[in-house]
């Protein structure tokens, strides 16, 4: 079987990645320099020419890119060829303010398919398989590229996009997928819909699922895992640095290899900016080595994460991230204690109940509430007050455990909290109405 899509570069020697990145660094800022008169001011304000970087360590030296940055920049600010050299945008779903377009030239979104072929192969796809993808395909970056992946690879690939969940099944049954590519919460909603059509997790030809786009906790992974009967493999990527396949995990499952000769990552403390050494916590800076149309340097993904460089069981050799801790901004704070939702999920999941949850804050007489709506499965609910208010009293001493605050859990019945079919949407922060 194939184990790597490019064997020579996944396995390359820690001093090829180097040598690799120190070529392209130097060419790439001075492209940048060149061609982005936006990202020459900052070089400019901070006194920095191209002539200053002379290898991938001299990095740190350069500015940081903020989101911000590339809403001022919206639509052409950044670009760094001439449009008439670009084949494609896509785009951010712009729900947090003025969406982010990102352009690429047709060397752009073969390094790109590149990365999702690699992560393909690593999930054990070769030209044998069957490559369902069902995210979203248009602007968001999921379906294009998972499907420029698969044939890249010489997968039969199903563009199914998200969404029409009886479509999905019936495709998934008689064109006996091997592979399904969406977000886990879609994932555990395919799961959960294959199960009430009377389904086992043997009655399908899937081996593993390649899912990412949102945060989900290992819970989550074993819930998958077990209802599909298959492999359930991370990936990780943004529309600001071209899409998914940034990082992919391989068969050891422990954290996403880096595409290092085409990505670039460091590790800063959010408040500082002080890049962080190896395996501590801090914000994810990404810098596009070969990136033609839309190459940002230093780019701050505010996503919490970890890299480690030991050795993997797999023989790749590129830097691991772990799962992405949720965003910086996905943090609520909550009475002043920090809480990230995948807190919420892993207790809830631990504790035997379904991964469908929303998650209310609102600040009610100055003092900050917290509302979890949690959904019975069919065996777990009664029409017993009593023992639904015992199980609730319960899981908000769980929480209360893990949170270090005590939410108010509403127990609901099957079937009242809205799938999700793309990024699922499960916190409301009323706060910022008021
Ligand atoms: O979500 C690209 C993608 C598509 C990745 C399909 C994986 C699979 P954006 O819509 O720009 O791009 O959102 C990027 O999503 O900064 C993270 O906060 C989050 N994210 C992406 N992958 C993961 C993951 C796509 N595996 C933002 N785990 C990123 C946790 C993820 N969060």
């Amino acid at each position: 079987m194939q184990q790597y899509f490019q064997p020579e570069i996944e396995t390359a020697s820690r001093d090829e990645i180097v040598r690799i990145q120190n070529v392209k660094i130097v060419k790439q800022v001075r492209h940048v320099y060149d061609n982005v008169a936006y990202y020459r001011k900052l070089m400019d304000d901070k006194g920095i020419t191209p002539e200053d970087i002379k290898s991938i360590d001299d990095i740190q030296k350069l500015p940081f890119l903020k989101k911000d940055d590339l809403r001022e920049c919206y639509p052409y600010g950044l670009l760094a060829t001439d449009l008439s050299n670009c084949v494609r945008i896509h785009s951010t779903s712009g729900t947090t303010g003025k969406r982010v377009v990102a352009f690429y030239t047709q060397h752009d979104i073969d390094l790109w398919e590149e990365c999702c072929a690699r992560a393909i192969v690593a999930a054990g796809g070769s030209k044998e398989d069957v490559v369902q993808v069902c995210y979203g395909y248009g602007l968001f970056t999921g379906g294009s590229g998972l499907h420029g992946g698969s044939h890249k690879v010489g997968c039969l690939t199903l563009p199914m996009s998200s969404g029409n969940t009886d479509r999905q099944i019936q495709f998934m049954m008689d064109l006996n997928s091997t592979i399904l590519c969406c977000t886990p919460s879609y994932a555990a909603f395919i799961a959960e819909s294959l199960k009430e059509r009377g389904y086992g997790p043997g009655d399908n030809k899937l081996k593993a699922g390649i899912f990412g786009a949102e945060p989900w906790t290992e819970e989550m992974r074993t819930q998958i895992q077990d209802g599909l009967g298959i492999k359930a493999y991370d990936i990780y990527g943004l529309t600001e640095t071209s899409g998914p396949g940034v990082a992919f995990e391989c068969s050891e499952q422990t954290g996403m290899h880096i595409n290092e000769d085409h990505f670039y990552a460091e590790i800063i403390d959010p408040e500082t900016g002080e890049v962080l050494p190896e395996g501590e916590k801090g914000e994810l800076v990404f810098t596009a080595l070969d990136k033609e149309a839309f190459p940002l340097l230093r780019y701050r993904t505010r996503d919490i994460c970890i890299l480690t460089r030991g050795k993997c069981s797999c023989g790749r050799t590129h830097v691991k991230m772990c799962k992405p801790m949720g965003r910086s901004d996905d943090m609520l704070i909550i009475r002043g204690v920090n809480v990230f939702p995948s807190q919420i999920e892993t207790v809830l999941l631990n504790e035997g109940y379904t991964p469908n949850y929303m998650i209310y804050v609102d600040r009610k007489n100055n003092t900050d509430t917290l509302d979890i709506d949690v959904e019975l499965s069919p065996d777990q609910f009664s029409d017993n007050i009593a023992d639904m208010q015992d199980m609730e009293k319960k899981l908000a001493a769980s929480m209360r455990t893990m949170l270090g605050i005590g939410p108010k859990i509403h127990l609901v019945p099957p079937k009242t909290i809205q799938r999700s079919e793309g990024k699922a949407v499960r916190v409301i922060d009323n706060r910022k109405l008021h």
